[in-house]
């Protein structure tokens, strides 16, 4: 039997969420798993959720994609940017998780790699996953990284793109914790920072598995 294809959400610190939302979907060996981006700033747990992560790819198969907060990270722990832009985003948390005095060595080297490891978008034969949305008639090699990672839904939805498949995204947080299906594009960033859920969904099977900070669980009708 061929192994299933999960997306998760915008996770933002949330290693609570992330570790009951993992329980609820009991990944094994042959299941794909494709995080969305954001998986620090803003939650208390920055660097669990990224260690849980790494403890995840040696269960399935993980595609973690980079998301904007990552890429404000490794700006400023990569000494291209100076902090200020990050640090007001939510890098505050992410410092503080990693217990942060004043030396970013405090980083595992093993964290470093994760971040540069991750990828901007993941494509199938039948579905694309980005971190924030898409360019609807240009090809994935030719996608500008500002709309992969960075716009919003609330500025404008994107058409159908020009492939056919089905987009899956994440960082427009609903602020009502409502997946938002059209359909050719699904966001699942369901705000788990800011007290509303952690999403997963199997994508072929419509599946959608939630969890929260507060430690419950629930499932919602497929999608
Ligand atoms: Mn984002």
């Amino acid at each position: 039997m061929p192994g299933r294809l999960i997306a998760i959400g915008d996770i933002h610190g949330c290693s609570r969420a992330l570790e009951i939302l993992l329980n609820q979907i009991e990944p094994t060996a042959a299941d794909c798993i494709v995080t969305l981006g954001d998986y620090v700033d803003r939650g208390p747990d920055s660097r669990g959720v990224i260690e849980n992560l790494l403890t995840l790819s040696k269960r399935c198969q993980l595609i973690a994609l980079r998301g904007n907060h990552e890429e404000m990270m490794q700006a400023v722990v990569g000494n291209q940017q100076p902090p200020g832009f990050w640090l007001r985003h939510g890098g505050v948390d992410t410092l503080d998780s990693y217990g942060f005095v004043g030396d970013l060595e405090v980083i595992p080297d093993a964290h470093l790699k994760f971040l540069e490891e991750l990828i901007d978008f993941y494509e199938t034969e039948t579905h694309v996953f980005t971190h924030a949305a898409y360019q609807h008639d240009l090809p994935m090699d030719q996608q500008p990284a500002e709309r992969l990672r960075w716009h919003s839904l609330r500025d404008d939805v994107p058409l159908p793109h020009v492939s056919g498949k089905r987009f899956v995204v994440g960082h427009t947080a609903s602020l009502e914790a409502e997946i938002v299906d059209l359909d050719y594009l699904v966001c699942i960033d369901t705000y788990c920072y800011g007290e509303g859920w952690l999403t997963g969904l199997d994508v072929r099977a419509g599946t959608v598995w939630q969890a929260n900070q507060a430690g419950q669980s629930r499932t919602r009708p497929r999608i």
